[in-house]
């Protein structure tokens, strides 16, 4: 049975992650950090099949150790401060959390478990305000946050590392995926969510930033999958993950408040404390590469991914709605 350690665990990704290689037969680890409360909810039905120790990507022993004491075969780095907005009001937390923390991880796997094939979650942020169009693994970073900043640094160590030491490490570039497990501050999430308080009175208006965003939104259970496959190939290497297909956060408005039969100019209201200090206009991924190397295809689309997640805020709210 191979062993896989998961950071950012108790994420959006970590709990499909989980459940992935569950399925696949994996003995799964996840890295937790110490809090005062155990709200462990995206991983709450995997709680008796997965082993959680405690480490923190702001400490490097609890990493070696955890790292050390495992063997684990496949190391997927997951955790980070992973929202952009937060990264401007919190710009060295960000550094030292989703840029050093991967140093931190790769040190650990480096001194304690050479042989463990390591994951690094990269970011289309990483293109920024994009020098071409699609984004393929050759088109130049131009990051646009400290976030993006961040991931940048993630990235090319993690490159520095597999060519420096030999490591099996790659980084995946994927761009925005989504799911009902979505964090509520992220716009997907926040226009299902107000979508489906709005059509059982539970909220009468959405309070947004920039409507002309476009992005490439992707299904986070798709998204896994290529994780996964990245770590199976014989040559370590990196790819771009997403659909191809971009839309704007307007599109994303109309897509979700249809789907309970409103119209999302009739509740949607522009507020400037949603605008960034600089925006990211425009992604949209080439993922030729992952399509011939890994065999990876999306298999969620767009409306369906909507559908889904309002469906999920829709069941989530209704004991509180109105009947
Ligand atoms: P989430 O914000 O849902 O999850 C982040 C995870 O990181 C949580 O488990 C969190 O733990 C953990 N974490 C944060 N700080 C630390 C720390 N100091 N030590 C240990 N754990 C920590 O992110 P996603 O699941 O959406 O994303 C997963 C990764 O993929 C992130 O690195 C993100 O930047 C990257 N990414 C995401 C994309 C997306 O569209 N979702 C696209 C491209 C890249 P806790 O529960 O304790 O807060
Ligand atoms: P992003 O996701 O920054 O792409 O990062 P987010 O959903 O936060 O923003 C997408 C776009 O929507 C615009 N927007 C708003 N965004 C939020 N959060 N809230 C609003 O009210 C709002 N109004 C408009 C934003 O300006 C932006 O253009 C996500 C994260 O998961 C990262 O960790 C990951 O690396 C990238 O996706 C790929």
């Amino acid at each position: 049975m191979p062993t896989a350690l998961v950071t950012g665990i108790t994420g959006q990704d970590g709990s499909y992650l989980a459940e992935f290689l569950l399925d696949k037969g994996y003995r799964v680890i996840g890295i937790v950090r110490r809090s005062s409360t155990t709200p462990y909810e995206r991983i709450a039905h995997l709680i008796d099949r997965v082993e959680l120790l405690s480490a923190d990507l702001l400490d490097q022993t609890s990493l070696t150790d955890v790292v050390g004491d495992t063997q684990p075969d496949e190391v997927y780095n997951l955790a980070a401060q992973s929202f952009v907005q937060t990264s401007w009001s919190q710009p060295v937390l960000t550094g030292e959390f989703t840029a050093l923390g991967v140093t931190r991880m790769l040190e650990a796997v480096k001194k304690a478990a050479p042989k463990a094939r390591f994951y690094q979650a990269s970011s289309s942020e990483m293109f920024g305000k994009v020098v071409e169009s699609p984004q393929s693994e050759t088109t130049p970073f131009y990051p646009r946050s400290p976030y993006g900043v961040a991931k940048v640094y993630g990235h090319w160590i993690t490159v520095n590392y597999r060519e420096s030491f030999g490591l099996y490490a790659v980084s995946g570039i994927l761009f925005n995926h989504e799911s009902p497990r979505r964090g509520l501050e992220f716009v997907t999430r926040k226009v299902t969510d107000a979508a489906a308080r709005i059509k059982l009175g539970l909220a009468h208006e959405l309070r947004l930033g920039n409507l002309d965003a476009r992005r490439d939104w992707g299904y986070a259970g798709d998204y896994v999958d290529a994780m996964w496959r990245m770590l199976q190939q014989d040559v370590p290497d990196d790819y771009v993950v997403g659909t191809g297909k971009t839309w704007s956060v307007r599109q994303l408005c109309e897509t979700a408040f249809a789907c309970v039969g409103l119209d999302y100019r009739d509740y949607v209201v522009q507020d400037p404390r949603f605008f960034r200090p600089a925006e990211v206009d425009l992604l949209v991924a080439n993922p030729a590469k992952a399509a011939r190397q890994l065999g990876w295809e999306p298999k969620v689309g767009f409306a369906e991914l909507i559908e889904m997640m309002v469906r999920a805020d829709m069941d989530r709210h209704a004991p509180l709605g109105r009947k």
